[in-house]
């Protein structure tokens, strides 16, 4: 008797189990493709796509002072010192963007250089950057201006920057200073680049400035940072209606790393959520991780996404030290160790198509010394990307990163994702053959 119930049992448990995974299968699918029997060169844009590469300030100008520099010298880690020496460099830089063929480039600009001290407008540096944008227009370069891209004064991280909702207004005065300089050539821009990044990275796994970790702080960033991008993309809205503002959201895909652990998946959609979900709720109800946010719903004119992988989620993550990325066995770990996982970049697109607003890819590419993975990197990417418009999907430029090589962050100069390769001693750019592929790909299409 008691055989028969426990095979019973056992046979009830497999039953529900089985379904349960049908079910997710279902509802969160992870794709695989046979990229064998793909032909990753049959590509096909649209006249008036943008192909672009994208640089951030504090990652290429060099000898800036700023939360990074502190947090640098604070943390040991390798200085970003000369960059790439852009500041002095920007028009042979430039040149390499038209030697490419591109016609779109997204750019940072540095609020340190701009507001070294509280109040202390630089006029000569804002000279500099409506200079570069006029030299763009020239080469037929459409500038998308981020304002924000991690890094910020050092005063103003003293306050505590974005963990402080009181000093919004101040981020807001810079963002308005900007756009009235810059605003009568400049059409595309960028608030925030990578809000969760951004407050994961430097408050719950302490690897950006400023180094803290707490979960509590992180949600609070969070929500200010969506709140920081609403005042600006609403004050900049009154001043120029036909401005197009947006947001570059790192769309990262969590996948329970075992999928019949009844703990890996729903520690995936968890993160998920946290990660992408309360983001894209926030644009689109105007209330984000429960707090009404009403200023931030409907907040965009474009959604930019920076799609770099997913990341198989199991219940032992490590959150110090280096971190760590499982891959699927037949995955290609890249050189920061996540995996090149392309068909996750149709998930993303998919992921930000419900904000029905324009798709912008802001940011894709991956670290890679040698160039023996970009190549094919670059052509499973713009072959997602091609295959999403054919589909519908309203996608109007790809900006690759990066356009050279340059600082990365808590990584250092360790990390090379550029399309051409920067000898740091000598500051001389070289194109790689991944770059020439992508002119190519540019030409014919
Ligand atoms: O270098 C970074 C960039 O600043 C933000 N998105 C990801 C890139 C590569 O890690």
């Amino acid at each position: 008797m008691w055989e028969y119930l426990l095979l019973s049992a056992i046979s009830g448990f497999a039953a529900f189990k089985l379904a349960l995974i049908l079910y997710r299968r279902r509802t969160y699918p992870e794709p695989h493709y046979d990229w064998n029997h793909i032909k990753t060169d049959s590509l096909s844009f649209p006249d008036g796509f943008y192909w672009g590469s994208a640089t951030a300030a504090h990652q290429v100008e060099g000898n800036l002072t700023n939360n990074w520099t502190v947090h640098e010298e604070r943390k040991n880690l390798e200085k970003s010192g000369a960059a790439c020496d852009h500041w002095n460099r920007w028009k042979d830089d430039f040149q390499m963007m038209s030697d490419l063929g591109l016609n779109s480039y997204r750019f940072s600009i540095e609020w340190s250089r701009l507001e070294p001290e509280p109040g202390q407008w630089n006029k000569k540096a804002l000279d500099v950057y409506s200079e570069m944008i006029d030299d763009l227009i020239q080469r037929g370069i459409r500038p998308v201006v981020t304002l924000h891209h991690f890094s910020h004064p050092k005063w103003w991280e003293e306050k505590g920057g974005f963990a402080n909702q009181d000093n919004l207004p101040e981020f807001l005065a810079y963002c308005e200073r900007v756009f009235d300089a810059l605003s009568d050539r400049v059409e595309t821009w960028v608030t925030i680049n990578e809000p969760t990044v951004f407050s994961a990275m430097g408050y719950t796994l302490g690897m950006f400035p400023p180094g803290k970790r707490s979960i509590r702080l992180t949600l609070r960033v969070m929500r200010n940072v969506m709140r920081g991008h609403a005042i600006v993309y609403r004050s900049l809205k009154k001043k120029q209606p036909g401005a197009r503002i947006g947001v570059a959201k790192n769309v990262t895909l969590f996948d329970p790393r075992n999928r019949w652990s009844p703990i890996d998946w729903p520690l995936s959609r968890l993160l998920e959520w946290l990660w992408n979900g309360a983001w894209r709720n926030g644009i689109q109800k105007g209330r984000m991780l429960f707090a009404n946010i009403p200023e931030a719903k409907d907040s965009l004119d474009f959604v930019g996404l920076n799609y770099y992988t997913h990341f198989l989620t199991g219940i032992f993550i490590p959150t110090r030290g280096e971190l760590q990325f499982p891959k699927r066995k037949h995955e290609v770990a890249t050189e920061f160790g996540y995996p090149m996982y392309a068909e996750g970049f149709r998930r993303a697109i998919e992921f930000v198509a419900p904000l029905n607003v324009p798709i912008e890819i802001t940011e894709n590419g991956v670290a890679d010394a040698k160039d023996s993975l970009r190549p094919e990197h670059l052509m499973r990417h713009l072959w997602i990307v091609s295959e999403a418009i054919n589909d519908g999907f309203d996608i109007r430029s790809y900006h690759h990163w990066s356009l050279m090589d340059n600082f990365e962050w808590a990584e250092g100069y360790s990390m090379r994702f550029g399309l051409h390769h920067v000898n740091f001693e000598t500051q001389e750019r070289t194109i790689r053959p991944s770059g020439e592929l992508y002119r190519d790909i540019i030409a014919a299409n």
